[in-house]
């Protein structure tokens, strides 16, 4: 694994956060020791960050990363402490701790975040984009801006959208090549209502159900299958418990990174900026780790598992309704993200012809 890029830290930023540190962050639940003419020394600022994933997964390695950036942009001033593989709650009760302050950060899902954020479950429209590179292009722009002063209302300050990846499906009942092959099937999915809309659309019996219990309820029988990214089916070892892949590339998730508004505001400009820088980073680590371990675990996958590539045409003429319903839910939202799909879409087919 290559280390992200640090950026060069701007000169007196040490000074900076120290000074800070010292006049008024006391107010944030930080000690601060300034006792005495002497050297200064204040106690680090500690951030708790909660997620989901498991080790070795790329929101995992992001989150090392993040933390590691932090402590270097802040000389060890700010310490980043990790509870993550759903140690602090799955994503809805981390959701839920964000929001009351309890805990300070969280990569969180999109199914979860959308319980306070509806128009991100439009991010998931099915087949709005064509790979992970699309949606960051769209993501990115506006329709970050859009989400973030919507969750800031809510209680999340937005710090990216990092790379939950495009959704295949797997069961251990049978080969899925069209959507018929999925009636009665009992998939998994997120708290998520957009994954819900789409597999009840196309006849399978959606069963929502913490990502924790995932693996367990996939051996005992609970449900036949489910739907993630090839990456968290891998770190999680659900294939263990799955006989077959169908590269659907259905829907694509983000893992919004969040952290708790008033913790946010209370932070020292110094410190916030950090976070920034760091999150920026961290997050393209991330993402560049999610296609690298992609590749892989297809080509993995391809032996160890009994793998379909089903036409996507069927799939996506199967879940029209699911538009039409989204359209109706959210008309102002589904215009922006549609429109912002379309035309980096166009961009692409102009520079490919
Ligand atoms: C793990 C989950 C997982 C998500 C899901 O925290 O629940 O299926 O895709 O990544 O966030």
């Amino acid at each position: 694994m290559t280390p992200p890029r640090i950026s060069g830290r701007s000169p007196g930023r040490r000074d900076l956060l120290r000074g800070a540190a010292l006049a008024g962050l006391a107010g944030v639940g930080l000690s601060a020791c300034a006792g005495g003419d002497g050297p200064r020394r204040t106690d680090s600022v500690r951030i708790i960050l909660g997620h989901g994933a498991a080790p070795g997964n790329p929101r995992s390695e992001g989150a090392l990363a993040f933390q590691r950036l932090v402590a270097e942009k802040s000389d060890g001033e700010v310490e980043i402490q990790i509870l993550g593989q759903e140690s602090v709650g799955n994503d809805s009760e981390m959701m839920v701790s964000v929001a009351a302050g309890t805990l300070d950060m969280s990569i969180n899902s999109q199914g979860p975040f959308s319980s306070y954020v509806p128009e991100s479950s439009l991010i998931g429209l099915p087949f709005l984009f064509e790979s992970s590179a699309h949606a960051y292009q769209v993501l990115d722009g506006e329709i970050q801006d859009s989400i973030a002063a919507l969750a800031e209302e809510k209680g999340f300050h937005v710090l990216g959208f990092w790379d939950n990846g495009m959704r295949d499906i797997t069961n251990s009942v049978r080969p899925i090549e069209a959507p018929e092959d999925l009636a009665g099937l009992k998939i998994r999915t997120p708290d998520d209502p957009m994954t819900i809309d789409i597999f009840g659309e196309l006849g399978a019996n959606p069963t929502p159900m913490a990502f924790g219990e995932l693996y367990l309820g996939l051996r005992q029988g609970a449900v036949d299958g489910q739907e993630n990214p090839v990456v968290n089916i891998f770190s999680s070892s659900l294939q263990e418990v799955q006989t077959h892949l169908a590269v659907t590339g259905h829907k694509y998730e983000t893992n919004p990174f969040v952290m708790s508004t008033t913790r946010w505001q209370n932070l020292d400009p110094a410190i916030r900026t950090v976070i920034e820088e760091a999150s920026v980073e961290a997050q393209q680590e991330q993402r560049r780790l999610m296609n690298e371990q992609s590749e892989e675990i297809y080509a993995e996958f391809e032996q160890t598992l009994e793998v379909t590539h089903p036409d996507r045409a069927l799939f996506r003429e199967a879940t029209h309704p699911v538009y039409d319903r989204w359209q109706q839910k959210n008309p102002e939202f589904f215009e922006q993200i549609t429109a912002a799909a379309d035309a980096v879409r166009a961009e692409h087919q102009e520079s490919a012809s």
